[in-house]
């Protein structure tokens, strides 16, 4: 009789080994704040602080070149970066007129999937931490951006978005750290 070998499915478990962390640190913040709106902000602060590092590992590791222009960022942000640290590419569009604002719209979303948000926390940006990475990795390379998920599946919207609106091109400074 021939035993069949069954080869885990490695990246699977991997993905979601990650989901459940996430889910254990919105659950255990929730615990400590018990307020939705102090939840949304400590997760976009730890995002943020995520994102000051995370850019180095991302210029390093894809050699990006200095971009022309927020559309190209855009694009980097999501066909290079969100690939890289979260194996999605969410589709960039709704740029207003003076192509200082963006959406990021995500189809599929690996901090979300078997989540459901209880009646109770419909206030949660349950995905918040993102738009803080996203606000850390811009700083470090001179944008003051304002990131926010203005729809979200999870809150019963028709879709999830991101969006990006460009605040300031920084000149040279130490980024703020937040504790
Ligand atoms: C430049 O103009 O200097 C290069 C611009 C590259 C910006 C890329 C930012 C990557 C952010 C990664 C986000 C990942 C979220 C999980």
């Amino acid at each position: 009789m021939s035993r069949q070998l069954r080869v885990p499915d490695v990246k699977r478990i991997n993905s979601e080994l990650f989901t459940l962390t996430y889910g254990s640190l919105v659950a255990q913040l929730i615990k400590d704040f018990e307020d939705d709106e102090e939840v949304n902000k400590q997760l976009e602060k730890m995002g943020y602080n995520i994102g000051i590092r995370l850019i180095e590992e991302f210029l390093a590791r894809t050699n990006t070149g200095k971009c022309q222009d927020l559309k190209e960022t855009a694009e980097v942000i999501s066909k290079v970066g969100f690939k890289m640290f979260l194996g999605i590419t969410p589709t960039v569009t709704g740029w207003d007129a003076e192509g200082r604002e963006f959406s990021l719209m995500f189809d599929e979303n690996p901090l979300t999937e078997f989540v459901e948000l209880p009646e109770s926390h419909k206030q949660l940006r349950y995905s918040n931490i993102l738009c803080g990475v996203l606000r850390g990795a811009l700083q470090m390379i001179h944008m003051k951006v304002e990131t926010e998920f203005v729809r979200d599946t999870l809150r019963g919207d028709d879709a999830t978005e991101m969006r990006i609106r460009l605040l300031e091109i920084l000149q040279d400074q130490a980024p703020p750290g937040e504790d």
